[in-house]
């Protein structure tokens, strides 16, 4: 295991290196992931420059928190309660407000175990942050084994009273630097998803349409083009699914291409998947491409929106859930 530490713009970039060529640069502005590379091979997409990554609205690669999706009109309905939210898109909330934990800067603390590190990032919302009840601990801790193409993203949240919390991490993948993921093969255990209005809010889910349908793997770009992906906002997937069932054992979700795989394992029941529908066209990416539309596939696990139920974080009980991603090179 390698660890090389860069400052940039105040920020401390971690990248990691396993032995089995699984490489990881980590962020302590927004506990994010800047890059992923496997076997020297590019799996996500990002800005180039760091500079605008800390800061850009794509969040690519950011934790996105307290609350990861969109909140109508920043009303918070809780336990009888009305909390009004920071809104930033219109008079929505969109991962957690203005100053989301996105970019907030996280404490970073390396821990050597047995057979791996841990990269951990620390953070204290204070209560009615954002607008939020309640003060929040956070730990985000990557888990990275010394030979394992793995690795985990541990959520382990402690709150001063009753929260709906829903951490996510907002990587966009593209495996093995193509210029956008159209010709990558998407499988999503899921066969509900969520329906919108105009403007993007949640409003319940329903039967998978067929454009929908990944339960048989097909090309992300196979049905992209369908009317009932357009919407006033966008054309591309921008929709959450609803695992089927998710024993947290099995792969949810792969993606692949004639070279490598990823699949997804998490505690969570949901996954957003955002395929860059507008992107920053011609900004140069991590992958070496230009940024345009479909460059990447964002793939966030994340309870499902507005089941604030679900989300609670229990004093004194607290709450955790991770996220495992794993690569495979095609005929290892
Ligand atoms: C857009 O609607 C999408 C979100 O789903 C995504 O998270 C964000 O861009 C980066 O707002």
């Amino acid at each position: 295991m390698t660890i090389e530490s860069v400052e940039s713009s105040g920020v401390t970039f971690l990248k990691v290196t396993n032995s089995v060529g699984l490489a990881l640069t980590l962020s302590d502005f927004g506990a994010g992931i800047y890059e992923i590379r496997y076997l020297g091979v590019p799996m996500t997409i990002a800005q180039k420059d760091k500079a605008e990554w800390l800061h850009s609205d794509a969040y690519f690669g950011k934790t996105v928190g307290r609350i990861a999706g969109r909140i109508k009109e920043g009303k918070l309905d809780y336990l009888g309660k009305t909390y009004s939210l920071s809104v930033n898109e219109g008079v929505n909330t969109l991962h957690g407000g203005v100053e989301g934990f996105s970019f907030k800067m996280f404490k970073m603390d390396v821990v050597h175990l047995g057979d791996g590190i841990a990269v951990d990032y620390y953070l204290v919302s204070k209560a009615l942050e954002m607008g939020f009840p309640g003060e929040v601990d956070l730990r985000v801790r990557y888990l990275i084994k010394e030979n394992e193409p793995v690795f985990r993203i541990v959520y382990d949240a402690k709150s001063s009273e009753q929260t709906p919390l829903n951490f996510t991490s907002h990587t966009y993948f593209n495996l093995g630097g193509e210029d956008t993921v159209e010709r990558q093969i998407l499988y999503i255990d899921a066969n509900e998803t969520e329906t919108y209005d105009s403007a993007m809010i949640p409003l319940g889910f329903a039967p998978a349409p067929k454009c929908l349908d990944f339960t048989t793997p097909k090309a992300v770009g196979k049905d992209i083009n369908d009317p009932y992906l357009q919407n006033a906002r966008t054309l591309g997937y921008d929709h959450c699914f609803a695992f089927r069932s998710n024993k947290s054992s099995f792969p949810v979700l792969t993606l692949e291409n004639g070279s490598f795989k990823l699949s997804l394992r998490t505690s969570l029941p949901a996954v957003q998947i955002y395929s860059d529908n507008y992107p920053r066209m011609g900004a140069l990416l991590t992958n070496g491409q230009k940024e345009k539309q479909h460059s990447g596939l964002a793939i966030e696990p994340v309870y499902k929106p507005n089941d604030f139920h679900a989300m609670t974080c229990m004093p004194y009980e607290g709450k955790r859930n991770f996220i495992e991603y794993t690569f495979s090179k095609k005929g290892e």
